[in-house]
């Protein structure tokens, strides 16, 4: 297992240096941020990026998102220029000594909450998602916690109005037609694809999401064999469609699907109802223990990091993104690693 933490590039306020005392930490993941979906990252972006990590004694091996532009998801005219920049960008990475890609295919919207400040009985701060709160919301006028807005209202609707063509089948098949181009330039230069699961994994604003569940999961990679198509094995994302995540934890591992892991908890106040807590086992309802150990048993051995943390001791970070929580998040989760490694290797 290789611990790394995200850093925002350059303009994060977590410096390097910081992020390189946290015990046991190999490296970052990261991303170029200003240039928008579907087009190129200029390779001196990413080797100032590289530069930085090179200099502070960490790593930058796995990349957080290369975005995947929404025509590719509709399956519009124009895919084929957005796909071959992606192939560019897979290449310029992997010459740049980056091993995995993560990203997602969920149409539109990335990780939605409903609360990104929910105040804890001790004081600290977390994300939350509730369901009844999301029915309230008008899918054309919106302004959700978190989310950039990246799309002015009118091109918002427009977007939604061209999904209404895209139904689940749609939505895969363009998906595979994405894979199928890229999986080979991944295989020929030794970068893996890890997809995020939908966050949360279910449908929403009459939107398909389909990386939901252990089916689609069996589904796509049944579709592209290649291990190059894996996974990033979020625990607080599938997590919260209530599946035996251990049992999926030992399964993809022990496919060679599961090349990155975002490890946070969860904890549920309702069926659709959840709020992010401190990484510990018995803050939440997933049991992160069994979870490491399952991945450990099934050989995993690809990139972990603490994911979302809360925002404690008077630190107001980037919501999921402070410093401190995801330090204790780390510390926690070598110790987790370490024993399940020790017991593995004893018998
Ligand atoms: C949220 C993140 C996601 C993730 C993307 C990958 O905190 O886990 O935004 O980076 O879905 O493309």
């Amino acid at each position: 297992m290789k611990m790394t933490f995200r850093w925002y590039g350059l303009n994060d306020s977590i410096p390097l240096s910081y992020i390189r005392q946290i015990p046991g930490m190999t490296g970052v993941v990261t991303a170029v941020y200003d240039v928008p979906p579907g087009k190129e990252w200029s390779r001196a972006s990413i080797a100032e990026l590289k530069s930085a990590c090179d200099k502070a004694g960490l790593s930058m091996e796995v990349i957080e998102s290369v975005p995947v532009h929404e025509d590719i998801k509709l399956g519009r005219g124009n895919r084929d220029e957005y796909i071959e920049a992606y192939k560019t960008n897979i290449r310029r990475l992997s010459e740049a000594g980056v091993k995995v890609i993560c990203y997602n295919f969920m149409p539109v919207f990335d990780w939605v909450r409903t609360v990104l400040d929910k105040r804890n009985d001790d004081g600290s701060y977390s994300l939350a998602y509730r369901e009844e709160d999301i029915k309230k919301l008008d899918p054309n006028h919106l302004s959700l916690p978190g989310w950039d807005e990246s799309y002015s209202s009118e091109e918002l609707g427009a977007l939604l109005d061209a999904y209404k063509s895209v139904d689940r089948n749609k939505l895969f098949e363009n998906y595979v037609y994405f894979l199928e181009r890229i999986i080979p330039v991944c295989e020929e230069c030794g970068v893996k694809m890890a997809v995020h699961p939908d966050d949360p994994p279910w449908d929403l604003f009459g939107l398909p999401r389909i990386v939901s569940c252990e089916e689609d999961l069996d589904k796509l990679f049944a579709a592209v064999p290649s291990v190059a198509n894996g996974l990033t094995l979020c625990t607080g994302s599938l997590g919260a469609g209530r599946p035996d995540l251990v049992r999926l934890a030992e399964k993809y591992a022990s496919q060679g699907r599961i090349h990155f892991a975002h490890l946070r908890n969860i904890g549920f106040s309702g069926q659709r109802d959840f709020a992010e807590t401190a990484h510990l086992s018995a803050c939440g309802s997933l049991d992160m223990y069994a979870i490491v150990k399952a991945l450990v048993k099934g050989g995993f051995d690809g990139y972990v990091r603490p994911d979302h943390g809360r925002n404690i001791w008077g630190e107001s970070g980037k919501p999921g993104y402070g410093l401190y929580d995801r330090a204790l998040g780390a510390a926690y989760l070598n110790g987790l690693f370490e024993a399940a490694e020790k017991e593995k290797n004893s018998k």
